[in-house]
């Protein structure tokens, strides 16, 4: 007999509930919407369809793996432990636990694991070799909200569902279903804004998915948007447009940004941006007259070249006109474990480089360092070099650039590596051991990351659909056996110590904190109200009852615990998102501080970059909907009969140089070349090529039976890493220059 069980979908940030239908061997057989999830509502894309495919991947694998003989063979969990405690143990004997860096992936963000304990992990090690995707991705977002609001986890989001104006920044939620917007069906989403009169403006240099839906489409040269959002400024200043409404008296900065922006009139950016002046006024007064807009932003406007200053810049214009932190503008989600708000107090304010990577001397962002940057530190030599590599839940091989010196540099010039991975693939084929966690099916589920970005307030719990199969620890324990290991306490040691000494030193916190919900209470009480046959869900259930909407361990016996959420499967809406400002502000002066000194300091680069010449051709990336990153390429429900990894080009620009669909081009970029078959489309303006990134599965000692038979090429193999938005260290994969010529053979 077939049973179901609810899950939330852990496959993309939108966050859809599923009822999976799972088989008596406990195989999942089917994925379907749950309607009655109270964010979801039944929403599901291809991905979400397949989590049974994906859950069950043969390839996937079982057990831990060993390097012997320099051969990775199964090994024990107990032997595996003892090889990353013999590994690790004699790396930090010998050169302390800074010389070891830990990668973070993308899935990181989608475990319950992974928001629990790479913190944890981190400081065990007492390292600052911390790197993660984030620096190919969201880190410009980060710093430019770190600046304006004083937190670099304050992100404002689009109130989708009540706003009158989209206006979509190098982003495609059609495909990608949103990210730093939480929200299941963006689709339905957009079409409900143009069904109730509003409007979507969508800027993007190619026709995408969501700029066919658009109102207003713009297509300015990729890397070019900071000089247009610059342009609307000056006209919102030039033209009396600005009206910050209730914000202005929590808002500084705002004639020094006036002043930033006057020289930089439409006209002035017009030819650099290729988008006319009056196209640029007319945006400036649709936005400025909209009874509400939202400006948002995504990977076309953070991993660019001027990733923090277009991030700041859409923030600018959201404050300018009166929209943050109001119905319909961009607003600040409340997460049900973030800590329940305190009175308003000014915080330290933002920083940046309080310490420098050794080689290239760039500032850590959010205490990390530039992921571009990991495999110089591993390979060039000296005091304080990188010896040994933690990846959790990250293939920086194909996901950060030059992923050939990368690969050499975790082969030749580590002591020692661990990948906690479930799949042996481009990165994780290098480690000496690799801790593979159980698939989705058997973990537990809940968004630590996207209750901080749903577009409307929620909170779900999935507990494994599906028990741990032969006695497999779930991720969690993995990670907490790791951190007792890293403390020098063995392989043996409880990993349950883990997370009891989080509780205690929370609570202890919490208790002494006048202002918190349970000040004044026992640490011992408190502890034996908690609920949950796991460390994690302990943590969880304290979390929930400390938080905004908790129970404050019984003070409130409305309030959220773990024990009331497992009674609501489909989870318990929250509400719409409510005002924040001032409480979520942590700015020096407690105030919103518009015109930050170090971002005021980068806009003569911009300045600079409008004499550029535009010659030649810049690459862009692209997202399908049957994919994630690089790891969504092994299961033939997703990948298909067709050839995704294609050089997509103008049919102009095809003709002039002699190229024919599906003939090899040659693409040469600043740090390296490859050959790759060409797809002609009219949806990219000329001038610009887009090549998807995740793709190259054709290296030795993979385990990727269905991606190796049609493995693309790596986009990222054309960058040498130096490519960096200064201010956030974050990688330039949108918008570098590319020499493009037919190549001969393929
Ligand atoms: N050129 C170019 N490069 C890009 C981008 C781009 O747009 N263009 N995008 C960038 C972005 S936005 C991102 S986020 C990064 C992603 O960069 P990464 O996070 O480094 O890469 P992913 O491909 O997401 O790899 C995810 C890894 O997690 C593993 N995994 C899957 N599920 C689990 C799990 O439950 N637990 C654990 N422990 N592991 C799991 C997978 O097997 C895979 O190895 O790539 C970046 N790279
Ligand atoms: N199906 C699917 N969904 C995903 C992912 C996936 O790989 N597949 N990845 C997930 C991850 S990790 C992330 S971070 C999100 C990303 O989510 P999105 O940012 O929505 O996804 P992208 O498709 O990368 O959209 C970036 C857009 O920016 C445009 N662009 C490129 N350069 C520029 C520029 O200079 N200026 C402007 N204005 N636009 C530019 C590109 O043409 C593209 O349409 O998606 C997530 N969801
Ligand atoms: S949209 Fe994202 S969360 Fe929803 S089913 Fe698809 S992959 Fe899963
Ligand atoms: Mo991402």
């Amino acid at each position: 007999m077939s049973r179901t069980a609810l899950r939330v979908c852990p496959l993309c940030e939108a966050t859809c509930g599923l009822t999976l239908t799972i088989d008596e061997g406990g195989t999942v057989t089917q994925a379907r919407g749950d309607r009655e999830d109270v964010f979801s509502a039944g929403f599901i894309c291809p991905k979400g369809a397949t989590f049974g495919e994906l859950d069950s991947d043969p390839d996937r694998l079982r057990r831990p793996l060993v390097r012997r003989g320099g051969k990775l063979v199964e090994a024990s969990w107990q032997e595996a432990y003892e090889a990353v405690a013999a590994g690790l143990g004699t790396v930090i004997r010998e050169h302390g636990g800074e010389s070891v860096a830990v990668y973070l992936g993308n899935p990181n963000v989608h475990t319950v694991a992974g928001g629990l304990y790479p913190p944890l992990i981190i400081r065990a090690l007492g390292t600052r070799n911390i790197y993660a995707a984030s620096t190919l991705d969201q880190m410009p977002k980060q710093v430019a909200c770190g600046y304006l609001f004083g937190h670099a986890f304050a992100i404002p989001v689009p109130d989708l569902d009540r706003t009158d104006h989209l206006v979509v920044i190098g982003a495609n939620p059609m495909v990608s279903n949103g990210s730093l917007a939480t929200a299941a069906d963006f689709p339905g989403k957009l079409r409900a804004l143009r069904k109730r009169g509003g409007r979507l403006t969508v800027i993007d240099p190619k026709r995408t998915r969501t700029a066919d839906l658009a109102d207003r489409h713009l297509t300015p040269r990729p890397g070019t948007d900071a000089a247009l959002l610059l342009a609307l400024v000056q006209v919102l200043f030039a033209e009396d447009l600005v009206d910050l409404g209730g914000l202005a008296e929590h808002v500084t900065g705002v004639d020094e940004v006036r002043a930033l922006a006057a020289d930089f009139t439409p006209e002035a950016v017009a030819a650099h941006c290729d988008v006319t002046a009056d196209e640029i006024r007319a945006l400036a007064r649709e936005i400025a007259a909209a009874p509400s807009a939202a400006v948002y932003g995504r990977i076309g406007s953070t991993t660019v070249e001027f990733g923090t200053l277009s991030s700041w810049l859409i923030d600018v214009i959201n404050i300018l006109t009166g929209n943050l932190d109001r119905a319909g503008g961009v607003m600040f989600p409340l997460s049900p474990t973030t800590r329940a708000p305190r009175p308003p107090k000014p915080g330290r304010g933002f920083v940046t480089g309080r310490w420098r990577s050794r080689v290239a001397g760039h500032p850590e962002t959010v205490s990390e360092l530039p992921a571009a940057a990991l495999a110089e530190e591993i390979d060039t030599p000296g005091a304080g070099r990188v010896r040994a590599l933690i990846t959790v839940a990250g293939n920086p091989v194909l996901s950060a650039p030059d992923g050939e010196r990368l690969s050499r540099a975790l082969d030749d010039d580590l002591d020692f590596m661990v990948s906690v991975d479930p799949y042996l693939n481009e990165t994780s084929r290098h480690a000496d051991v690799v801790l593979p966690p159980p698939p989705p099916s058997q973990s537990a589920h809940f968004d630590f990351a996207f209750t901080n970005f749903s577009v409307r307030d929620n909170v779900r719990f999935s507990p494994p659909a599906v028990p741990l199969a032969d006695g497999r620890p779930d991720e969690a324990e993995i990670l907490a056996r790791l951190v007792m290991i890293l403390y020098g306490a063995g392989p043996d040691a409880d990993p349950a110590a883990v997370d009891e000494q989080v509780i205690a030193a929370t609570l202890a916190k919490e208790t002494a904190d006048p202002h918190s919900p349970v000040a004044g209470r026992e640490v011992a009480d408190l502890t034996a109200l908690l609920t949950g046959g796991t460390g994690y869900e302990r943590r969880l259930d304290m979390m929930l009852r400390l938080g905004p909407y908790g129970d404050a361990f019984g003070t409130d016996p409305e309030g959220l615990t773990l024990a009331r959420l497992r009674e609501h499967p489909h989870g318990i809406d929250l509400g719409a998102l409510k005002p924040r400002i001032p409480e979520v502000l942590r700015t020096a002066t407690g105030k919103v501080e518009l015109a930050p000194g170090p971002i005021v300091a980068d806009v003569p680069r911009l300045r600079r970059s409008l004499d550029r010449s535009a010659d030649g051709f810049v690459l862009i990336g692209r997202r399908h909907l049957r994919s994630n990153n690089s790891w969504m390429h092994n299961v033939p429900a997703l990948t298909g009969g067709t050839n995704r990894c294609t050089l997509q080009i103008h049919p102009d620009d095809a003709a002039r140089l002699g190229l024919a669909d599906s003939a090899p081009a040659r693409v040469k970029g600043p740090g390296g070349e490859l050959e790759v078959p060409v797809e002609i489309t009219d949806s990219l303006r000329p001038g610009v090529v887009s090549l998807p990134h995740g793709w190259g599965h054709d290296r030795a000692g993979a385990q990727l039976t269905t991606a190796s038979l049609r493995p693309g090429v790596n986009v990222n193999q054309l960058l040498d890493g130096s490519l960096l938005d200064p201010l956030s260290g974050t990688a330039v994969l949108n918008g570098f220059p590319v020499q493009v010529t037919a190549a001969s053979r393929l």
